[in-house]
């Protein structure tokens, strides 16, 4: 078992784990957040994760681990944190990951189909969640983080990206055509990133949802607008809402776009308000990211407050894999739709690809260029193999809980 500092997609350092098996050797890397929650796993700098990582690596090495649960509730003793600041977040997901993909090479499956096999669930591939625009700390001059496109039948998830990245380039000639100041440049998730005003996007956006039948997310990602105390900060478009206008302003955007996704409307303590929302509007989905952070005592409340009706589940928000199933069982028990997630800062890694087949996710969110076509290609490759082995349930409806 070795650890070493490599680059993310964005060229912050990370880390990687590598552990050696019986029938070879497999390698996790760790993606960071540039929105991060503020109830996420704290990390610490590569270097000192390193050091950690030798100081304990004995532990890690002389145990014969049965299954997943043995290694990461070692994690868990060793430390006792709720946010993992003492090991590292970062050190806790890349040694859990890493012994993921080991217990799968050894019983000479993919990850998927050992998570499958462990979850005694069907394959259900889940659908793309594509940011094609990008704002707000992801870069550009947009207040709002991600702009998505999402598709409403699914035949297939090669078909859908096929069709997000046909419409995702459109997009691309359209911003040629409309902002002057447009290059063709992408931010940290490969999105596009425009000058074009929050209304003038949403036009554009809509416009080419329609022409390839398509509908769009949004991630407002609003814990980064907010002043933590009464306005959400709307920097570029120059103004400042409060919550009832936040809530007005999100309401009127459904009924003028065919908006169907809103992921973090309010900030990441107003469980409250996302309620109302949900309450407000029928057929949608209201997501919690900064709200849950993949927390299943955060997911508790928000289920008492009856928050919302989707969570983003991102393993490395809370440090281990068995916390990460733990929430997607939990989010589905309270039949909630469940969304897989990438970072802005990324690696080649494709195991969230794997997580949300194998975990049996509704939705997979992640870039449509660049970097990110890694973890899109490895979700088309496990398509095919599990159509090719015939096993396919087809999501071919929307599932929205009312
Ligand atoms: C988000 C994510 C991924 P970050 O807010 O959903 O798109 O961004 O990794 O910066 O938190
Ligand atoms: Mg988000």
């Amino acid at each position: 078992m070795r650890i070493r500092e490599i680059l993310a997609t964005d060229s912050h350092k990370t880390i990687e784990i590598e552990i050696d098996t019986s029938k070879g050797t497999v390698r996790s890397s760790v993606p960071i957040g540039t929105s991060k929650g503020k109830y996420e796993v704290k990390y610490l700098p590569t270097q000192d994760a390193i050091f950690k990582f030798n100081q304990l690596k004995r532990h890690f090495t002389n145990d014969d681990f049965e299954n997943q649960e043995d290694v990461d509730s070692l994690i868990r003793i060793i430390d006792k944190s709720e946010d993992l600041h003492e090991l590292g977040g970062n050190l806790a997901i890349g040694i859990s990951s890493a012994f993921l993909k080991a217990f799968a090479q050894e019983a000479g499956m993919e990850v998927y189909e050992y998570l499958l096999a462990k979850q005694k669930i069907k394959p259900v591939i889940p659908r793309p969640i594509c940011n094609i625009i990008g704002g707000g700390k992801h870069a550009g001059r947009i207040d709002i983080q991600e702009f998505h496109f999402i598709p409403v039948h699914q035949r297939t998830f090669a078909e859908s990206v096929m069709k997000i990245a046909n419409a995702y380039r459109t997009e691309g000639k359209k911003l040629k055509k409309d902002d002057p100041t447009f290059t063709f440049a992408k931010n940290v998730e490969a999105a596009w990133t425009s000058n074009l005003t929050f209304e003038e996007i949403l036009n554009l956006m809509a416009k080419v949802a329609n022409e390839n039948l398509l509908k769009m997310g949004l991630d407002f990602a609003a814990s980064s607008l907010w002043d933590g105390n009464r306005y959400y900060v709307y920097r570029y478009a120059n103004d400042m809402l409060n919550t009832h206008d936040q809530l007005d302003m999100i309401k009127e955007l459904m009924r003028n776009y065919p908006v169907i996704y809103v992921e973090d409307p309010f900030h990441e303590d107003d469980f409250e308000s996302f309620s109302v929302l949900s309450h407000e509007v029928t057929g949608r989905l209201i997501c919690g990211d900064d709200l849950y952070t993949t927390n299943i005592k955060r997911l508790d409340v928000g289920k008492s407050y009856a928050s919302t009706n989707a969570a983003i589940v991102k393993p490395n928000q809370v440090g281990t894999i068995t916390d990460t199933i733990k929430f997607v069982e939990a989010a589905k028990h309270s039949k909630m739709i469940t969304v897989m997630s990438h970072r802005s800062s990324d690696t080649e890694d494709t195991l969230i690809s794997h997580l949300a087949v194998g975990l049996g996710c509704d939705y997979i969110k992640l870039g449509i260029s660049g970097d990110r076509t890694a973890k899109i290609n490895e979700m088309i490759r496990i398509e095919e193999k599990i159509l090719s082995s015939s096993r396919l349930n087809l999501n071919s409806e929307i599932r929205i809980r009312r």
